[in-house]
Formats: structure tokens, C-alpha cells, sequence
């Protein structure tokens, strides 16, 4: 009973929240670099303030983030101190291919990432590789204009055919695009978009969408190919909606804002545009073009699993004069029945198990956690020392949900990776101090400290609860 033997327990990070050199080893800039850290943050991720380049105003926190670039053998054997059976991270594009349209890759970046899968695997360490994560070129967007140019396609699928060649050994477990779903919140991180002034906004980004979906089709496509061995899975930002009230207006609002989340793996998983969408995108003008083959291309390769990350529930009211809650981004009217993160997050680890449900439901395929986790302000004490019962709690909870759902709703699990093992720059805020990890790193916020890695009391909770397969929490 509980999780099965080959059950894959883990840790979650992404390429610029934690690698850093970012003008090392050949690369080129990428969108995640030039997105600074403090106010304008918000306007340059959703894409209403272009800002392609760095500049001495302001602080650009993906710069040095926590050093993993130079620091990776050190931190990947803390994770096989824990027992890590799967360590899931992100390629840097520009690491690959600086400008994104060149013919040959970059060998040393293609060498940094097999000297860390070659590590991975001393330890007895699967990777789970993220092809891109809130990631792309700075160049294909002053020359493309991002994810909303169907070049796009191609440059994405040279990255993977060079991908599954090269780390054929190594990886057999992939994700398209991390939190796909979030091109409708974050579309400059997302899929590169800067919108100019009076463009349908709407109309650009399910059109980026569009080819976005077409590249991940046909990237298990390739992957299949390339070896056989390989899975692929698509990745969203999940958690269920929760209706405000049992009036039809608050139940019928949820069910509008589960489909918009729903509709980017409606289409990877079962291979075609749902009805809801075809209507209410055709209404509203904004249908993406397709080419003829799109159709086909989408039915023909499906993913092979489902994988999502789950920080907590939304709760949607029709009227908008609810108190509202933060979220991953999302925003959502206040739950009265949850408590909140120190970042105003719900935290609802009963929503989880109902998430896991409801994707299962949906899809019937086996399904992958690939993000969970507590983000919290850690205070240190003289020696460096973290004691976080209060990520314990929430992951303990969280763990605990997730074995009701495998062990009495039956959901088939294949793993869970909680984000993030290591502290690392918050995707949202670009804020260090919004830390996640088991092991506490020495940055502080205005960029100082020494970057020593040190354990915190979540540590030695997480081993034990991978030593006994989550039996023990
Ligand atoms: C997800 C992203 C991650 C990660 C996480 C936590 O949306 O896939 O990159 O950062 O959220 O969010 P934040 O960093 O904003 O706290």
C-alpha cells in the first residue's frame, strides 16, 4: 500500500532561478535575465514594459542567483544526501544556442549539462529535464517577436532534436514548457511577448499558445523517435476552483476559469482544441491561425503523462468585489476557511488530493508532481542554522494528502518533486528571501553574502521521508 517501490521523491528548480553566470560559457541573454527584481518587475514579465536589456538602474537577481552554474556538484550531492531519486531542472536555452536560430550548439554549455546529469547519476539521481522553463532567447524576440512567430516551432524543435541526441544516456523523462498555462499571466516569461501599443493582447497570446502547443506535440514526436525509452509530459499550474458560494453565478464562474486553466492540456493530453475553446475564442475573435497539418500534429502525440505544480487552491466569486488572495500568479477572492503563507498564499493540502482527483478524472493518464512547496522567510540562527517546522507542516500535510490520493482514490503517481530543494530566486518577485529550500544558501536580498550552503532541520525531515518511502512523515 502507500507509494509504489519505484515511487520518484525529489526536488524542483529552473535554470535562471538558480544557475546564475549568465555570460559564462558562451551564453547569450535570455528573457528571464532581463527581468529585474523590485517594481517594475511585474510590467516586464506580462509583457507591458520592454525592457531587452540590462541596465544600471535596476538589480537583475537571475545574474548570479545561487551559483549553481559553478556550485552544481556540490548542491546535486546534498540532494543524494537526501536520497533524491529524481532531481527535476531546466535547461538554459541561451546555453545551447546563445541567439536561439543558429545551425550548431554551444559545446561548452552542451558540456555543463551532461558534467551535472553525469553527477545525477553517481548518486543514483534520475534527471527530469524541463526543456524550457519560463525561458527564450532575448535575441528570437527582437528578431521574432517571441512564441507569437511560428519560426518559433522550428528553433524549439532543433534545441530538442539536439537534446535527445546528445542526453539520449542520461534523461528519458521530459517536460515541454513549465506552467504552460501561465502564458496568460506571464506571457513575457512565458513565451517571450512584449505587446506594442493598442495590440490584441488576447488574440497574441492564444496565438503564441497556439504554436506552443504544436511545438510540444511535436517534440514527443521526436523524443519517441530518438529513443523510444523516452516520456514526455506536458506541465501546467494547477489547483482547483473552488465556487465562492453555491450560487449557480459563483459555481458557474469557477467552471469558466477551470476550462481557460484546463485548455492547455485539454489539448496536449487528449489532442485537440476543446469545444469550450473553439466557441468562446471564435466569439471573441481571438481563434489562433492554424496550418492545415496543425490538426493532425496535435492528435497524432499526445504526452505521455500529466504533470503539474500545486501551491494551493483559487477561490473565484462572480462578483468581483470579493477580498481577493494572492497565488502563483493568479489572483483569486479569499478563502475564509484557509490560512495564508507569509506571501498570502491559501495553503490547502485537502485541496491537493481533490486536484489530484480532478486531473486523473480528466485525463486518466499516470501524473507527475513537479512543483509543491512552502515559501517562507527563514531566520538563521548564529551558526547558519534553519529550524522550519513551519515548511515541515506544510509539506508533511501536503505528503500526507497526496498518499490518500494514491492509496485511497487510487490516482496513479509517478513521483513528486517539491520546489525547491535549494533556496533560490522566487519566479514571481525575483526576491531571494522567499525561500523554499531544505538547504538555506547565504545570499541576502541586496545581493551579499557568501553563498555557503547550509542544511536546515527540513533536511533530515525529508530524508526520513524518502528512507521510508513516505511512510513516516
Ligand atoms: C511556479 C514556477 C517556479 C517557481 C514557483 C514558486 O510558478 O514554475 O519557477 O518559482 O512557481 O513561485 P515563486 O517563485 O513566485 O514563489
Amino acid at each position: 500500500m502507500g507509494f509504489s517501490k519505484d515511487f520518484l521523491w525529489g526536488g524542483a528548480s529552473a535554470a535562471n532561478q538558480c544557475e546564475g553566470g549568465i555570460d559564462e560559457g558562451g551564453r547569450g541573454l535570455a528573457n528571464v535575465d532581463v527581468c529585474p527584481a523590485g517594481a517594475d518587475r511585474n510590467a516586464v514579465i506580462t509583457g507591458h514594459k520592454k525592457m531587452l536589456r540590462m541596465d544600471g538602474s535596476h538589480r537583475y537577481p537571475a545574474a548570479e542567483a545561487v551559483d549553481f552554474y559553478h556550485r552544481f556538484r556540490e548542491d546535486i550531492r546534498l540532494f543524494g544526501e537526501m536520497g533524491f531519486k529524481v532531481y527535476r531542472m531546466s535547461i538554459a536555452w541561451t546555453r545551447i544556442f546563445p541567439h536561439g536560430d543558429e545551425e550548431e550548439p554551444e559545446e561548452e554549455g552542451l558540456r555543463f549539462y551532461e558534467d551535472v546529469f553525469k553527477e545525477c547519476r553517481k548518486y543514483g539521481i534520475q534527471p527530469l529535464v524541463t526543456i524550457s522553463h519560463f525561458d527564450c532567447p532575448v535575441y528570437l524576440i527582437e528578431r521574432y517577436g517571441g512564441w507569437r512567430n511560428r519560426k518559433m516551432v522550428d528553433f524549439y524543435l532543433h534545441l530538442c532534436r539536439i537534446l535527445f541526441t546528445r542526453y539520449k544516456d542520461y534523461v528519458t523523462h521530459w517536460l515541454t514548457f513549465n506552467e504552460i498555462n501561465m502564458i496568460l499571466h506571464a506571457p513575457f516569461m512565458g513565451a517571450g511577448l512584449c505587446f506594442e501599443e493598442g495590440e490584441d493582447e488576447e488574440k497574441t497570446k492564444y496565438q503564441a499558445a497556439h504554436h506552443e502547443l504544436v511545438a510540444s506535440a511535436l517534440a514527443t514526436k521526436l523524443a519517441h523517435e530518438v529513443n523510444p525509452e523516452n516520456k514526455v509530459g506536458c506541465m501546467f499550474a494547477a489547483g482547483s476552483v473552488y465556487p465562492y458560494s453555491c450560487r449557480p453565478e459563483d459555481v458557474w464562474e469557477a467552471l469558466l476559469t477551470d476550462q481557460e486553466n484546463y485548455f492547455f492540456v485539454d489539448v496536449q493530453s487528449r489532442g485537440y482544441y476543446p469545444s469550450y475553446a473553439v466557441k468562446r475564442l471564435e466569439k471573441r475573435g481571438v481563434f489562433p491561425q492554424m496550418q492545415p497539418e496543425d490538426k493532425d500534429i496535435l492528435r497524432q502525440y499526445p504526452v505521455d503523462f500529466i504533470s503539474f505544480s500545486y501551491y494551493n487552491s483559487r477561490c473565484i466569486a462572480a462578483s468581483k468585489e470579493q477580498e481577493k488572495a494572492e497565488g502563483n500568479l493568479f489572483q483569486s477572492a479569499k478563502n475564509p476557511y484557509l490560512k495564508f503563507s507569509g506571501w498570502g498564499w491559501p495553503i490547502d493540502p485537502l485541496g491537493f488530493r481533490i486536484t489530484l482527483n480532478e486531473i486523473y478524472d480528466r485525463y486518466q493518464k499516470p501524473m507527475f508532481v513537479v512543483e509543491n512547496g512552502l515559501g517562507a522567510a527563514d531566520c538563521p540562527d548564529g551558526e547558519g542554522y534553519v529550524e522550519d517546522d513551519y515548511r515541515i507542516e506544510y509539506l508533511r500535510e501536503h505528503i500526507r494528502a497526496m498518499r490518500a490520493a494514491v492509496e485511497e482514490d487510487g490516482v496513479d503517481l509517478m513521483g513528486y518533486t517539491s520546489w525547491a530543494p535549494i533556496d533560490l530566486i522566487s519566479a514571481g518577485t525575483g526576491e531571494m528571501k522567499k525561500r523554499y529550500g531544505f538547504v538555506y544558501v547565504d545570499k541576502q536580498e541586496d545581493g551579499s553574502g557568501t553563498l555557503e550552503r547550509i542544511k536546515k532541520k527540513s533536511f533530515y525531515w525529508y530524508q526520513h521521508v524518502i528512507k521510508t518511502n513516505g511512510e513516516e512523515l
